[in-house]
């Protein structure tokens, strides 16, 4: 039965070909499930009300594919595509599971390895292309080390830019009009991985050829695996207007990489993450990296995907909710009051500077008074269990 949490396709939902097409294969087990084909996965996605499907290009194309299979492969799915009425609007391309990229893709030592990587990402470019993707992330899951014997790490910072510049040029001179998000991930497969953060990325990006071309693609688990807030990260790339795409799943701090249904370990940072993308008027898809238990058969699949864009939108609902309630909006304008005008120190100028100096603050009065963060802390817990 349909409800207000039934997802539609302007939601903008996405799943990878490798989320829901996950097998539950893990370092301690086989596979559970049996392969879906590029085609059932875009169906069962249909089926369940996302948007859109996204891929590595090997997710499609194997990579020992000839030209032949690719293109049979390529318009088969194309049509399963538009006969779902399912978008790509993001494509991926995989440097990282091909023992060639043993010691990294773009990063690594032998300048055999770089080169494939960048014609294997160009190739990859061209084929999200033609199904229509603008948006090309890129995670450089193997772009690290084990040891830092191998190299000093400046080195890889130098051809991790020389790669993105070169891709960049190959979309313009294509036409392709691709925005790049990087995505940063602070460890696995490797022990140590270069740009651990999507901060270090939106550094990196201020020194490339084409700024203005690349952006990030934060990822949930990624910060949490960490112990980072992702909501600050995201919000971090928001403002630097470098928000081109996001990876929503969950994950609980310290632990291996878990890929969690959204919201299912901390539903906490779950609501301010949906409540702050809704606030700001974020308007890219909300694509979901995660995949199913290991104890689920392809109906729990759907159970799982499902779930996701069901959680997002009670989310937004509630994220709707508390900004309406007058207790906290309340509590808000007073703390607004207490703030004065907002202003802080403004511009910098001598005539400012001297009375700033000058200015006597009092301490005291500075630190007498409580901010009653609890209580609004406590409203969104009553709102977020449905007693509010
Ligand atoms: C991971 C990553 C990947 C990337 C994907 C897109 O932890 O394995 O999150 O799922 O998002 O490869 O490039
Ligand atoms: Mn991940
Ligand atoms: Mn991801």
């Amino acid at each position: 039965m349909p409800d207000a949490y039934t997802p539609r396709p302007e939601h903008k939902f996405t799943f990878g070909l490798w989320t829901v097409g996950n097998r539950g294969r893990d370092p301690f087990g086989d596979a559970v499930r049996p392969t879906l084909t590029p085609v059932e996965a875009v169906r069962m996605l249909a089926e369940v009300g996302a948007m859109g499907v996204n891929l590595h290009d090997n997710d499609l194309v194997p990579i020992d594919a000839t030209v032949q299979e690719r293109d049979r492969i390529v318009r088969e799915f194309k049509s399963a595509c538009e006969a779902s009425g399912l978008k790509v609007p993001m494509a991926t391309v995989n440097l990282f599971y091909d023992p060639a990229f043993r010691d990294g893709a773009f990063t690594a030592n032998d300048p055999a390895v770089r080169a494939y990587a960048v014609q294997k990402t160009m190739r990859a470019m061209d084929l999200g292309a033609e199904l229509g993707a603008k948006i090309f992330v890129l995670w450089g899951g193997r772009e690290g080390v084990e040891t830092d014997a191998c190299r000093r790490p400046d080195e890889a910072i130098k051809r991790f830019r020389e790669a993105l510049n070169y891709l960049c040029e190959y979309s313009l001179s294509e036409n392709y009009d691709y925005k790049f998000a990087l995505e940063a991930k602070p460890n696995e497969p490797r022990a140590d991985i270069y740009f651990p953060t999507t901060g270090a990325y939106l550094a990196l990006i201020e020194t490339l050829d084409h700024p203005e071309m690349v952006g990030v693609n934060p990822e949930v688990a990624h910060e949490q695996m960490a112990g980072l807030n992702m909501m600050h990260s995201v919000a971090q790339a928001w403002e630097a207007g470098k928000l081109f795409h996001i990876d929503l799943n969950d994950q609980v701090p310290g632990r291996y990489d878990q890929d969690l249904r959204f919201g299912s370990a901390n539903l906490i940072a779950a609501f301010w993450l949906v409540k702050f993308l809704e606030d700001v008027g974020y308007s890219g898809p909300r694509h979901f990296d995660a995949h199913a238990y290991r104890t689920e058969d392809y109906e729990g699949v759907k159970d799982f995907a499902r779930g996701c864009m069901r959680t997002y939108l009670i989310l937004k609902e509630k994220a709707a909710h508390w900004n309406a309630d007058t207790e906290i909006k309340s509590l808000l304008a007073e703390m607004a009051n207490r703030e004065g005008n907002g202003q802080m120190v403004g511009r910098f100028d001598k005539d400012r500077a001297a009375r700033l100096l000058a200015r006597d603050f009092d301490r005291a009065s500075l630190a007498s008074k409580g901010l009653q963060y609890e209580k609004l802390d406590q409203l969104t817990v009553d709102i977020l269990l449905g007693v509010r």
